[in-house]
């Protein structure tokens, strides 16, 4: 199977990681939604940036469903999701609040460098970065309550809380006060620490 995207997306580096994690392999193709936009269109008409493409040529995005794919050839025992219900509830509180950290800084990056200085609309970024800053402050509060383990291991909350904390630092980091959310900037320095990190770098 082949990924197809840059490991710059959040969305493309959770995928890759969870692979990773799962013990499924995927062969990654480097192609960009702007830079390769034709070459994309190849692959997929609708340039969408996880898209995994299966030995039988069928075509799978989003980077949530994709996940669910490889979670269901890994099988349960293998699963980076708890089967206990309230934990779980948990993790996808976790995975919904980093996943809409993830948008709203796409959002901003795209805001501040596709389109042209003098047609930004002002309320608009104001209320996504709002957002963001609102995503984050739950996800603080949620690792003050309960924090993640870092004994070596990591789950899918985990990896997308991680991927969206660097993700944010790279292209709106005037976004993130290091200082505001200290949990999340530790667990995500212990994730970076971690071989599946280290050998999906942000390229
Ligand atoms: N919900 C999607 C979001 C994927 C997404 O928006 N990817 C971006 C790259 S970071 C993309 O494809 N952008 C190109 C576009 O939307 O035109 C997922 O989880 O995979």
């Amino acid at each position: 199977m082949k990924l197809i995207g840059m490991l710059d997306s959040p969305y493309v580096r959770r995928v890759a990681i969870s692979a990773k994690r799962l013990g499924i392999p995927l062969e990654h193709e480097s192609v960009s939604v702007f830079r390769h936009f034709e070459q994309f269109q190849q692959i997929n008409p609708v340039v969408k940036a996880p898209t995994l493409v299966l030995d039988d040529g069928e075509v799978l995005i989003d980077s949530t469903l994709i996940i669910d794919y490889l979670e269901a050839l890994a099988g349960p025992g293998k699963s980076l999701m708890p089967s206990d219900l309230a934990q779980r509830l948990r993790s996808l509180r976790l995975i919904g609040l980093a996943l809409a950290a993830c948008e709203k800084s796409v959002q901003l990056y795209y805001e501040r460098n596709l389109r042209p200085a003098h047609i930004q609309f002002e309320p608009w970024v104001e209320r996504v970065e709002g957002q963001l800053a609102a995503a984050y402050s739950a996800l603080e509060r949620e690792l003050e309550m309960q924090p993640l383990k870092t004994d070596g291991t990591i789950a899918q909350d985990g990896i997308t809380l991680a991927v969206a904390w660097s993700f944010t630092h790279l292209v709106v980091p005037d976004q993130v006060d290091v200082n505001r959310f200290p949990q999340i900037s530790a667990f995500t320095a212990y994730a970076e620490g971690l071989e599946e990190f280290i050998s999906t770098p942000i390229e």
